[in-house]
């Protein structure tokens, strides 16, 4: 099975992403979206904790921020529903407008009610579609995946985290920049994600964007970890742990790295097009303010001979995370 041919080896490398055009065809992707839906029309509302997916970071009341994080936390072998959070636009609104407006860009109300059919207030659907989804699992454990992360330099390519990540209409939130490699962390860090479109992404429903070439310049500073009395949080890396330029590019190109300026290049794509993306280089995509959605499928993948701790948010399951070598 083929891989990646030369130029789009060169072109990953120089920018630390990658879009490759009509990577499912339109029945594979008719299939994924066919099982999305029913995932979002299946999954019971009843002893849901309503965990609310924020990308910005940890900003919930401490009681429901415990019970997400217990939901989150043991997402790793389960499909698990997190909900859109939906009020980032509304401090540019001065009440009574922002309160009057709220339930219809908010999945939920000052209540906490649901202000969307649940199918339409899910923000993404993790972590586990590699392995438990028997349409996501074939189209991930792939051969052609396999060829892939062979030609980016793998040895050991595991699966370790799968999600869709929905952005509903009107109320999809934004994800703020960041670095894959920070959340799922091996020491030098590793991580490639694969992200497809099953539906088109452009500027109005949110797209992602990219710095091109931050991955030779961005170091990871940070990591997500659970914390000792729970939750979970960012920490610095610790002395001698790997930022991922360094090893890669040398500590020169780190110390500049500090003083470059972040410029974002708009990554739009088709329906079922592939986008490989370093776990080092910036990107973001923001909110969807159009009426129609933008459902992705992504997962990501490590190098399993690097060292991968306890104090990753995300823990393997019993049977350790999915090997690509062995599909
Ligand atoms: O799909 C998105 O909007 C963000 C996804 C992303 O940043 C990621 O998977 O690392």
């Amino acid at each position: 099975m083929a891989g990646l041919i030369s130029e789009q080896l060169t072109f990953f490398k120089d920018n630390g992403y990658l879009v490759i055009p009509g990577e499912l065809s339109p029945g594979v992707v008719d299939e994924l979206k066919k099982e999305t839906g029913s995932l979002l029309n299946g999954f019971p509302l009843e002893g849901h904790p309503m965990t609310r997916f924020s990308a910005g970071g940890q900003n919930e009341e401490d009681e429901r921020k415990h019970v997400g994080d217990d939901y989150f936390l043991g997402s790793n072998d389960k499909i698990r529903f997190f909900f859109e959070e939906g009020t980032l636009i509304l401090p540019s609104y001065p009440p009574p407008l922002s309160l009057l407006i709220q339930p219809f860009i908010d999945a939920f109300d000052s209540t906490g009610a649901l202000t969307k059919p649940k199918y339409l207030a899910i923000n993404k659907i993790g972590h586990a579609l590699h392995s438990l989804s028997a349409p996501f699992r074939s189209m991930t454990l792939s051969q052609r995946n396999k060829a892939i992360a062979e030609d980016l330099g793998f040895h050991d390519p595991r699966v370790l985290q799968s999600m869709i990540i929905c952005k509903q209409p009107e109320i999809g939130g934004a994800v703020p920049p960041h670095q894959d490699s920070a959340f799922l962390y091996t020491d030098p860090p590793s991580a490639v994600g694969f992200w497809y479109a099953l539906e088109d992404a452009n500027a109005k429903n949110g797209c992602l964007s990219f710095v091109p070439g931050s991955h030779k310049w961005a170091p990871i500073k940070k990591r997500f970890v659970r914390r000792d009395a729970g939750g979970t949080g960012f920490e610095e890396l610790g002395e001698g742990q790997g930022d991922g330029v360094r090893e890669r590019f040398g500590s020169a190109a780190a110390e500049a790295g500090e003083k470059r300026d972040e410029e974002f290049v708009m990554g739009e794509v088709k329906s079922g097009d592939l986008v490989l993306i370093d776990g080092n280089v910036l990107h973001k995509s923001e909110r969807n303010t159009s009426g129609v959605s933008r459902w992705i499928y992504t997962f990501h993948i490590i190098e399993g001979e690097r060292k991968y701790d306890e104090t990753n948010w995300l823990q393997p399951p019993e049977e350790g995370f999915s090997r690509l070598n062995e599909v």
